[in-house]
Order: C-alpha cells, then structure tokens, then sequence
C-alpha cells in the first residue's frame, strides 16, 4: 500500500472514529471543515497531487473521492441521529396536556358609572329627551358668568375649580352644555348633558375633585313647576321603582328660581327609617329649579315668552345609592374584583 493510499485511510479512520463520538450538530460541523474544508486535511491531500506521478493521479483521486464520499455518508447517518435525539427532547420538553383546561378570557365589564348613566339616559330619552355633551375646559362666563354667578358671587368660591387662565377653567357643572344650546335658539329645548366635572375637593368618602354630574333642561312656553315635579317624579319611580315617592325642599342655587332639593324615600325600607337612610325614610338625590329669568335673558331667550325647569344630579351619588358601595373611592380605583360586581 502507497503511503497516500495509506494517508487517506487513517484520514478516514480518524473522521470515522471523530463522527462516532459527535455528540451534537455543532461538533459535525467542525468534523467537516477538519477534514472537507477548504484546509481540511483530506482536501490537503488533492492539492498534493502535483507532487504524484501523472499515471497515478487517477488512482490517488480515486482513494480520496472514496473516503470523501464515505465521511459525508457517516456524517449524513450520525446527523440524522442526531436530528432524531434532539426532536425527542425538544418534544418531550414542549409536551402539551390538551386535557388541561383552557386558559379563561376575562371579559371586559361596564363601570358601575356607566351602568347608572345609560340607566338615566334611558329614562330620559324614553320621555324624548336629547342627550347632548359639550366641552370640559370652559370659559368662567359659560360656567359662571351666564348662570348668574357674577365676578365675586359666593356661589363662586363653593365652586372653586381649577383655572387654566384667568377666564379659562375646568367645568364646575355641566350647565354650560345647556347655556349654549340655549344661545343657539332652537327652541323648544328638551335635554340631558352628562358629563366630567371638577372642583377643589379634597377626596373623602363622598368627594372627588373629579365627578361626574348629569343636568335636565327643559324650555318651552308655559312650562311650570307642576311639569318639573312630575317630571323628577317619574324619574325617581323609574330609577328606585314604582313605589318610590318625591319630596321637594325649598333650597337656593343662583341660576334658579324658585329652587328645590329632592328626596325620594327610602328604597330599602319604603320610609320609615332604616340603617341606609340613616333613620331619616329620605334620602337626597338631586337639586332643581325653575330657571332664573336672568339666566334666560343672558342666553337669549326672552323670559316673557318662554319659561323652563332645570335639575343636576351626581351620578357617582346615583351609583353609590344604587349599587349599595358606601365608599366613592371605590369607583375610581379600577380594581376588577371590585367592578365585576355590578
Ligand atoms: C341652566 C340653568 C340652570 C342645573 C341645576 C342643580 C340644581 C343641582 C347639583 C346636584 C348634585 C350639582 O352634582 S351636584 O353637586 N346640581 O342641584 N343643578 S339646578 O341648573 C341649570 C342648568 C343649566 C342653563
């Protein structure tokens, strides 16, 4: 044996011996570039040949072909095994248990605000009202001026709020929705306005410098109290059922006159006293009026013709007496355990 032939050989044997023990993929490809690579040492050999005798040529190309073809067949054999062992783990690390129970999709729920507010808007569109929002940021002569709190009025530091320029705030009440529809001149008017609100409230039980505020305007001729009353009578049989009854308490606000608080009795008791309404039978649910006449007359609308009843309620309240929650907090901290309740 010529000692290429026998060079080739032990190559072999050595890839053979290497490709055996590969114990990953990576290992076989460094086997390849060892001894098929460019540098590889069965390559090496080839480019020796100009050193063999031209007649032998063919024979040493030969031997080499041959265990060239002979080390990519084990390689091609261990890759496969290889291949085959990796699989295994891989599955049995990715097994998955299709018994196991599905993961549960948490299904988004209304806040308990909402509930109340389409709850109030159903009551009122069914007696073809229009729900009509406007603006946040206001001008203090939407938001005070034009509901007859002059520069200075008291009503004003009750209503302190959180100003963006001196003439420029953020609402203290949704009325300024309605002094606008007003200016507009479309009459008659039959409205809700919902909506965000702030004051310079510290946060407690019952306060938020941030809530929500739903106000009623109706304008018309020949509207008086009598429509007011049976209108906010409606309202409440509608919102704390059929046997729910009304009770108006003179009160002062500026843009009405003359002007009511609102009781209704005691939907947990029916009147006569229990631990909700605090022994009372009543509780408060909303302040109302006639509108003053100077507030017609600020908005254009001529208070010799045309007279109008107007309401506001918190909705948060609305939702607290509601859904029975004693702490207003509760609403604005978004804990989902808390939320799915309702
Ligand atoms: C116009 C004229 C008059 C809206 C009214 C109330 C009485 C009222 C409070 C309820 C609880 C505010 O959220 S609260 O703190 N509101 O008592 N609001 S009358 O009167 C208007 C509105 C618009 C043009």
């Amino acid at each position: 044996m010529s000692d290429i032939e026998q060079k080739v050989r032990e190559i072999e044997e050595q890839a053979a011996r290497e490709i055996t023990s590969a114990e990953h993929l990576e290992k076989l490809n460094d086997i390849r570039v060892a001894f098929l690579g460019k540098k590889g040492t069965l390559t090496a050999v080839l480019k020796s040949m100009k050193d063999v005798a031209p007649e032998d040529r063919p024979k040493v190309g030969k031997w080499v072909n041959d265990a060239r073809e002979s080390i990519e067949n084990k390689m091609e054999e261990t890759k496969a095994r290889l291949d085959a062992e990796k699989m295994k783990v891989q599955l049995k690390a990715e097994t998955i248990d299709v018994t196991l129970p599905s993961k549960m999709q948490e299904i988004g729920h209304r806040h308990p605000n909402t509930i109340a507010l389409e709850e109030v808007e159903r009551i009122f569109v069914g007696m073809g009202y229009e729900v009509i929002e406007g603006p946040e940021v206001e001008y203090d002569e939407y938001n005070f001026t034009k509901l007859n709190i002059p520069p200075n009025h008291p009503a004003k530091d009750e209503q302190d709020t959180f100003y963006i320029t001196k003439d420029i705030l953020l609402r203290t009440q949704t009325s300024p929705v309605q002094a606008r529809v007003m200016e507009q001149g479309k009459l008659p008017i039959r409205m809700i306005s919902p909506g965000r609100v702030f004051r310079s409230d510290e946060v407690d039980a019952t306060h938020s410098p941030s809530f929500h505020q739903i106000e009623g305007l109706v304008i018309d001729k020949g509207i008086t109290f009598a429509d007011l009353k049976g209108t906010l009578d409606v309202f409440a049989k509608e919102l704390f059922g059929p046997d729910t009854k009304t009770k108006f308490r003179p009160h002062h606000f500026p843009f009405t006159e003359p002007s009511a608080e609102v009781d209704v009795s005691c939907f947990k008791c029916g009147g006569k006293g229990c631990r909700f309404c605090k022994g009372e039978g009543w509780i408060e649910i909303l302040g109302c009026g006639m509108v003053h006449p100077h507030v017609l007359e600020m908005c254009g609308i001529d208070p010799s013709v045309y007279t109008g009843f107007a309401f506001g309620v918190g909705l948060e309240r609305i939702a607290l007496l509601k859904y029975e929650i004693d702490d207003m907090r509760l609403l604005y901290d978004n804990d989902i355990r808390f939320l799915k309740q309702f």
